[in-house]
């Protein structure tokens, strides 16, 4: 039986957190053993933001080596760098046809780079969710690994797909739909309590997987918290919930269990939890971040995995837009 289609992307925008690994990679490793799965560097998507040019390189070696160093096996999956598929820009202009300014004016995350960066309101920020809708739908995917915030843009691309499927009369793009294994994971908050942990803002708020030691048990010191709950079984603040969330992926059930009962007895002593979960975060990280080092250290490798991952793609893509432009009616020869 053939596998059901899984696409999904990480921008090449910066330091992975633990925020993109356990929102995101995460999942791809769990899904990769079941799924046709397809994973790329979303070097195109962060373009936006006009990146200097001799970061891009590694800033994508460093996406790459840092999924594999995660637990992505590149022979299971395709993992490519989006720019190495022209059939994505050819898509993008094809479905860019059945996108309209006003709605994607109304998309929220378009409205806070406008706000965050008002001098450079560009048109591939305008058309961002046009450009994911391409990456998705060039493989057909049915299922797509993403964080709470791009379910708007998969909303879009369901959009998308359905408008072009009903102007060329067929039932050519199937519509893809949010995949998701754990709720507490969709959203890491940084360490703050401000907001999504980021590769782009608060970076003393946010743990890297390339952190070192010292730097994790820092930043995991300063994390906000309060002077405790005063009424037993309270509802816990979300910045608390956070290191909950942080402390059971990294050191386990029995000793997050044992920090809840405290909480729920109002005994807790966020000094003390900070320090088991600064420890716990020390050796989850660790092992990461030295096979991510270990990893870039070879270029040959990292290059030969994304040209080979390019290929298995390409495979994929390549049919697609010969269907897609065969339906427009772009099919002269
Ligand atoms: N804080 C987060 N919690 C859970 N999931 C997250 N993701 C990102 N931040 C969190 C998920 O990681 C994947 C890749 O994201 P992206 O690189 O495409 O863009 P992003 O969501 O904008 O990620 P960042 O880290 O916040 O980057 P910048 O700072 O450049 O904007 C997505 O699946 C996302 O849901």
């Amino acid at each position: 039986m053939n596998k059901e289609i899984v696409v999904s992307g990480i921008r090449s925008t910066g330091y992975l957190h633990l925020g993109n690994y356990l929102g995101a990679i995460q999942n791809y490793v769990e899904m990769q053993n079941n799924y046709d799965c397809y994973f790329f560097v979303a070097d195109y998507h962060s373009l936006t933001t006009h990146p200097d040019p001799k970061a891009l390189k590694p800033n994508v070696f460093r996406v790459v080596a840092e999924n594999i160093a995660s637990g992505l096996d590149p022979e299971k999956v395709a993992l490519y760098a989006q720019s190495d598929l022209p059939e994505i820009p050819e898509l993008y202009l094809m479905l860019n046809m059945m996108a309209y300014k006003g709605e994607l004016e109304k998309v929220p995350t378009f409205k806070d780079k406008v706000r965050l960066q008002p001098d450079n309101v560009n048109a591939g920020l305008l058309t961002y969710p046009v450009l994911m809708a391409a990456d998705i739908l060039i493989h057909r995917a049915v299922k797509v690994p993403v964080g709470k915030d791009q379910e708007q843009h998969l909303e879009m691309a369901r959009n998308f797909a359905t408008r072009f499927n009903t102007r060329y009369g067929a039932e050519f793009f199937p519509e893809p739909q949010v995949w998701r294994s754990n709720a507490d994971t969709v959203k890491i908050m940084s360490l703050d309590g401000n907001g999504k942990m980021s590769k782009s803002e608060n970076a003393n708020a946010t743990i890297y997987l390339s952190d070192d030691d010292d730097t994790i048990r820092k930043k995991i010191m300063k994390a906000k918290t309060d002077s405790g709950p005063t009424e037993p079984n309270s509802e816990m603040p979300d910045y608390i919930k956070n290191l909950f969330v942080l402390l059971q992926v990294s050191a386990g059930s029995e000793v997050t269990q044992t920090f809840t009962d405290a909480f729920n007895n109002c005994n807790i002593r966020y000094g003390d939890m900070k320090k088991q979960l600064a420890e716990s975060m020390v050796s989850f990280v660790g092992p990461i971040r030295e096979k991510a080092a270990e990893l870039q250290r070879d270029e040959q490798a990292i290059r030969k995995i994304l040209k080979e991952g390019a290929e298995k793609a390409r495979a994929s893509s390549a049919v697609t837009i010969a269907e897609a432009r065969k339906l427009i009616g772009i099919n002269y020869y």
